[in-house]
């Protein structure tokens, strides 16, 4: 099966970082095509980083739908897109904070997120809520890493600053497993995992499995009810090329 890995950012070195470890975990006979928007912010943010995301985000889900891809993976944390890719999508489309909460709460009854910015814990907050997940996470906390600081392998700083607020989080939440909060973390999973001695859920990795379970069980996105085709219609200006039907 072909699982397109879509980096939401413009980051290449992101993208190689997060196909890597997708590829260490997908059973043989899976490929993991990793891309990346064309066009876009650097790394998501905020809602005006979000907001502009999102044309190169939809551009490579219908490259991705043309080719014929059997899953795709949204690797923002913010989850960037789902919906509209939802809509977009035949082909099962799975976010990577979505897939992080679901398996953290098969293996934990309450579990927090250790996220980048301060400035994103409310974007987590909302997905918990959309999720029904907010009873699942005690608290959703900042490290004070820049996404872009994650861009390549952390340094030594980085990591300390990720692997101290996780211990917190072990010592004043009461959880039990930890949820990563961005996709460029997803190489700390491992050694946070046996620093740690609980479960560490990584969403690119979660996202991965969860796409192969779907593909394998011949679920795809429902084309009735909230996920229908969007109306065709017009758009204006910069968008015309994404108009439905165009
Ligand atoms: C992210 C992420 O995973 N990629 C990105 O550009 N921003 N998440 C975050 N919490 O800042």
């Amino acid at each position: 099966m072909k699982i397109q890995l879509i980096n939401p950012n413009t980051t290449g070195a992101m993208t190689d970082k997060m196909a890597a470890a997708a590829r260490q975990v997908v059973s043989a006979g899976t490929q993991i095509l990793a891309v990346q928007s064309c066009t876009g912010p650097a790394s998501i943010e905020s809602a005006v980083d979000e907001a502009l995301a999102l044309p190169g985000l939809l551009a490579q889900i219908g490259v991705g739908e043309a080719s014929g891809v059997d899953a795709h993976v949204i690797a923002c944390f913010g989850d960037p897109g789902l919906r509209a890719a939802r809509e977009t999508a035949t082909a099962p489309v799975i976010g990577i904070a979505e897939a992080a909460m679901q398996l953290a709460s098969l293996v934990s009854a309450r579990f927090s997120v250790v996220t980048t910015l301060a400035r994103t814990v409310p974007t987590a907050q909302r997905l918990l809520h959309d999720y029904g997940m907010t009873a699942r996470c005690v608290r959703v906390r900042a490290t004070g890493v820049a996404v872009l600081e994650l861009e390549a392998q952390a340094g030594e700083s980085v990591r300390k600053k990720i692997a101290a607020e996780c211990r917190l989080a072990l010592a004043e939440d009461g959880v039990g497993a930890i949820v990563l909060g961005c996709a460029g973390m997803t190489d700390l999973c491992g050694e946070l995992t046996q620093e740690l001695g609980v479960p560490v859920i990584d969403g690119v990795t979660a996202a991965v499995k969860l796409a192969e379970a779907l593909v394998a069980l011949r679920l795809r996105t429902s084309k009735r009810g909230d996920y229908a085709r969007p109306d065709i219609k017009p758009y204006a200006g910069l968008m015309a090329r994404f108009a439905p039907g165009a």
